[in-house]
């Protein structure tokens, strides 16, 4: 149900369920946080895309597999929040490679990487309520951070779909891809990632979540610690070295 590949220093997992529009089961649930924790640990890697075979990126919970005996807080428990506090949690950057529609925890799986790169044909839909449901696997968390509370409410509520050129708008989507620019746009934002200083990512992951309910003393205190941890890494040295010698710098993630 996953497709996983590290190629150009970068870790690729596809969510391959075509035919069910990648929704999720439990086999999806499982493969997906092993791939992350395999992209995590392989030194190989310096950034993760996701994305979807076929043509939606996921449809959120397979509806099929689940019904009125199953216990939806133990599901999300055991199998949507580890994927979403893994994804918060891996020092790497993660890029979502939105190539058509985004429902349900599908949507919750794009809001919760760190960019959204969307196909002009995708779109993003809370379709939650229309199943008498409400969001879930973070969503809650991150569309009123990302879009602010009234649109987060209207989106949650109304459940319209998002199409891309609002997404872009409204700053959830990083950039929209034309259809015959998605692989190379994809493969070179990706490769942009993959060369950046990666601890220095890691850190800007971690203090931008601890920035939320912390006050100005905490959060200054965050980054006087974490600059002094980036301050040592030899991606830093490299900066500075690059910068004074006038030239581009080679970043290896370390
Ligand atoms: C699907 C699904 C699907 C199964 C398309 N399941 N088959 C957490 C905890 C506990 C419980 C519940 O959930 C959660 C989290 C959640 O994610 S809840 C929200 C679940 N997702 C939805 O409600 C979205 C349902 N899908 C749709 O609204 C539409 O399929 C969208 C808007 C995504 C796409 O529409 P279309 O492009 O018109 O495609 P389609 O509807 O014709 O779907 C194609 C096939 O995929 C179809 O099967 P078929 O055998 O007829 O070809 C659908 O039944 C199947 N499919 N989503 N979530």
């Amino acid at each position: 149900t996953i497709l996983y590949e590290v190629k150009d220093s970068a870790a690729w997992i596809t969510l391959n369920r075509p035919e069910k529009l990648n929704s999720f089961n439990e086999a999806m649930h499982s493969e997906l946080l092993k791939a992350l924790e395999d992209a995590e640990n392989d030194d190989g890697a310096r950034a993760i895309v996701i994305t979807g075979a076929g043509r939606a990126f996921s449809a959120g919970q397979d509806l099929a597999e689940v019904d009125q005996s199953t216990d939806y807080g133990e599901l999300l428990r055991s199998r949507y929040n580890p994927i979403i506090q893994k994804m918060s949690g891996i020092g790497k950057p993660i890029i979502a490679a939105v190539n058509g529609t985004a429902a349900g925890a599908g949507f919750s799986l794009a809001l919760a990487a760190d960019f959204r790169l969307v196909s002009e044909k995708a779109n993003f839909l809370n379709a939650f309520i229309h199943i008498g449901l409400v969001p879930d696997s973070g969503n809650t968390y991150y569309l009123p951070r990302m879009v602010g509370h009234a649109k987060a409410l209207e989106l949650m509520v109304l459940g319209e779909k998002l199409g891309a050129e609002e997404a872009g708008r409204l700053g959830l989507a990083t950039k929209v891809i034309a259809e015959e620019d998605w692989n190379k746009q994809i493969s070179s934002f990706v490769g942009r990632l993959a060369s950046m200083p990666t601890k220095a990512i890691a850190l800007i992951k971690e203090g931008l979540v601890q920035s939320w309910g912390a006050s100005l003393a905490e959060v200054l205190e965050g980054e006087a610690h974490a600059q002094n941890l980036a301050g040592h890494s030899s991606d830093h040295q490299e900066g500075v070295t690059a910068f004074l010698e006038k030239r581009k710098p080679e970043f290896k993630g370390v």
